[in-house]
C-alpha cells in the first residue's frame, strides 16, 4: 500500500497537517471517536494512504507534529481531530524560537529534529511500500524554516530515494509577521531547491484574495487562519483524492512528480483550485452540470483561481489535473485544457518542446454536489515570488540589518551569501519563461555583486 508519511512543523505546518488529517478520517468515513471505519465505510477506497491501521481495527496518522514550543500542539490536542494521533506523533521542546531559523536549524530547534528522526524510522518501518513524505512549515517562521529545512534534508540524507514533497506558505511583502521572514524565507528555500522533489507553495495574501473573490461569504476583510487553512485543506484533500480514492490513470506521487517535472530545481507549482462542491461557491450557481469542463478549465485558468500571487504571463511547462465530481470524464478534460492551450494567445504560453503536458487524473464524486478539480502548473510564472523576496531580502542584507539574531546564533555571513546566490540561480533558470515584460520593469539591474 503506497503509504505517504505526512509531517507538520511549526505553527503554520501543525495547523494543515492537522486540518488534512481530519480532513481524510471525513473523507473515508472514520468514526471519530473509536478510530475505527464506520460501517458506511467508503468501499474500495484507501484511507491506509495517511493512516496506519492497528489489529484492534483502530486507525491512527502516519503523522508527525514537530514544533519547538507547544502552543499549536496544545490546540490540536484539544481539537476535535486528537483522536487520531497518539503520543508518538508529537514532539516538542520547552521554548520558542523568536522566529529566527538560526535557533531553528542549529539551536534547539536541532535537537528536535535529530530527536524526531528515530520516530520517522519508526514510522518508515510500518509502512509497505512508501511513497513519500509530504511535509507542511511556513517559510517565514522560525520552526517552519529553521526546523523544516533541516528535517527534509536530513531525512533525504537517510533515505535517497525517499520522495519529498513540500507544502509550504511562503512570505509575501504584504504579510510579514516579522522582519526576519524573508531571511528565514531565502535561507530555507536554499535547501528545499536542494531537497524537495516537489514544491506546493501558498501565500496568505492570496488566499484572501481567493476567499474574497470566490466565497460567497461576505469576510469584510475579516478572514482568519482558519478560513485559510480550510481553502488549503480543500486543496490538498482534492491534490490527494486521486491516491486515496479509484482514480483514472491510477497516480502515485512519484508518477505526478515524473509527468511534471523536467528539471530537478524546477519543481515548484502554481495551484489554481477550484471547489464547487457546496454552494457557498460562487461558480456554483453558475456551473452548467450537463457539460462542467468549460466551466473547470476556465475557471482554473484564470487568475483569481491561484493560490499564489504570481506573474499573470510566463511560460508554461505541464500541467497536472486532479478533479473529483459524478460527470466528469479524462478525456474530455484533456481535450478542454488542449483547446484551451490552443486558444489564441495562448499558444506560445505553453512550452513547445514538451510532448504530453497534461496529466490528468479523475476521481468519480460520490455525490451530485462534489465537483472539485485542481490544477497544478508548473510554470515559469512563480518567479515573482522569488523575485520579490530576493529583492526584499538583498535590501536588509546589504545593509546587514538584523543580522546579530543570526550570528549570535553562530551563524556565518558566507550562509546567507550562499543562500542569496542560489536563489538567483533560481530566478535565472526560470527567466528563458518571461518575456522582457518583467524583467528589468522596476528593478534597476543592480542587483548583481
Ligand atoms: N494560513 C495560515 N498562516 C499561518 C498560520 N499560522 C501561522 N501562519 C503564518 O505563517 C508564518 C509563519 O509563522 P508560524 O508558522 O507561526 O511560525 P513557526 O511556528 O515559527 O514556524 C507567519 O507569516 C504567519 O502569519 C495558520 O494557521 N494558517
Ligand atoms: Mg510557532
Amino acid at each position: 500500500m503506497r503509504e505517504i508519511i505526512s509531517i507538520g512543523i511549526g505553527s503554520f505546518g501543525i495547523m494543515t497537517t492537522d486540518n488534512l488529517i481530519q480532513g481524510v478520517a471525513e473523507e473515508h468515513q472514520l468514526n471519530s471517536d473509536s478510530n475505527e471505519a464506520g460501517s458506511g465505510v467508503i468501499q474500495n477506497s484507501y484511507p491506509e494512504i495517511f493512516f496506519d491501521e492497528f489489529q484492534s481495527g483502530k486507525y491512527m496518522a502516519r503523522t508527525l507534529l514537530l514544533d519547538a514550543d507547544s502552543t499549536a500542539i496544545d490546540t490540536v490536542r484539544a481539537g476535535p481531530g486528537s483522536s487520531n494521533y497518539g503520543l508518538d506523533n508529537y514532539s516538542c521542546g520547552k521554548t520558542g524560537l523568536g522566529s529566527l531559523f538560526a535557533k531553528g536549524h542549529y539551536g534547539e530547534g536541532g535537537q528536535i529534529v535529530d530527536a524526531s528522526m528515530e520516530k520517522v524510522r519508526a514510522l518508515l518501518e510500518r509502512c509497505d511500500a512508501p511513497q513519500g513524505f509530504m511535509v507542511q512549515y511556513g517559510l517565514g517562521g522560525g520552526a517552519g524554516s529553521g526546523m523544516g529545512s533541516l528535517f527534509i534534508s536530513k531525512v533525504v540524507e537517510r533515505n535517497p530515494d525517499i520522495l519529498m514533497s513540500v507544502q509550504t506558505l511562503f512570505p509575501h511583502r504584504q504579510a510579514l509577521q516579522s522582519t526576519l521572514e524573508v531571511y528565514n524565507g531565502v535561507l530555507c528555500s536554499h535547501f528545499n531547491v536542494e531537497n524537495a522533489t516537489l514544491s506546493l507553495p501558498f501565500q496568505n495574501p492570496q488566499l484572501s484574495r481567493y476567499l474574497k473573490n470566490k466565497l460567497l461569504i461576505p469576510h469584510g476583510g475579516g478572514a482568519t487562519f482558519e478560513d485559510y487553512n480550510s481553502v488549503i485543506q480543500q486543496a490538498l484533500l482534492t491534490f490527494t483524492s486521486p491516491l486515496r480514492f479509484p482514480s483514472t490513470s491510477h497516480p502515485t506521487l512519484r508518477k505526478i512528480t515524473t509527468s511534471i517535472i523536467p528539471f530537478p530545481r524546477l519543481m515548484h507549482m502554481t495551484l489554481a483550485f477550484n471547489g464547487f462542491s457546496s454552494s457557498l461557491w460562487k461558480e456554483y450557481t453558475t456551473l452548467d452540470k450537463s457539460k462542467p469542463y468549460n466551466t473547470f478549465i476556465n475557471t482554473l485558468e484564470d487568475n483569481q483561481s491561484n493560490l499564489m500571487d504570481v506573474y499573470t504571463r510566463g511560460k508554461i511547462l505541464t500541467t497536472y489535473g486532479s478533479f473529483r465530481g459524478q460527470f466528469l470524464e479524462s478525456i474530455d478534460l484533456h481535450r478542454e485544457l488542449v483547446k484551451y492551450q490552443n486558444k489564441y494567445p495562448n499558444p506560445k504560453q505553453f512550452c513547445e518542446w514538451i510532448d504530453d503536458k497534461h496529466y490528468i487524473a479523475v476521481v468519480k464524486g460520490q455525490s451530485e454536489q462534489q465537483q472539485q478539480g485542481i490544477l497544478l502548473q508548473n510554470s515559469c510564472q512563480i518567479t515573482k515570488c522569488y523575485r520579490d523576496m530576493c529583492e526584499d531580502f538583498t535590501i536588509q542584507f546589504r545593509r546587514k540589518a538584523h543580522l546579530h539574531y543570526y550570528t549570535n546564533e553562530g551563524m556565518d555571513e558566507m550562509e546567507f551569501t550562499e543562500a542569496e546566490s542560489n536563489m538567483n540561480d533560481l530566478i535565472s533558470e526560470y527567466a528563458w519563461g518571461l518575456d522582457n515584460y518583467y524583467m528589468g520593469e522596476d528593478d534597476e539591474e543592480e542587483e548583481e555583486e
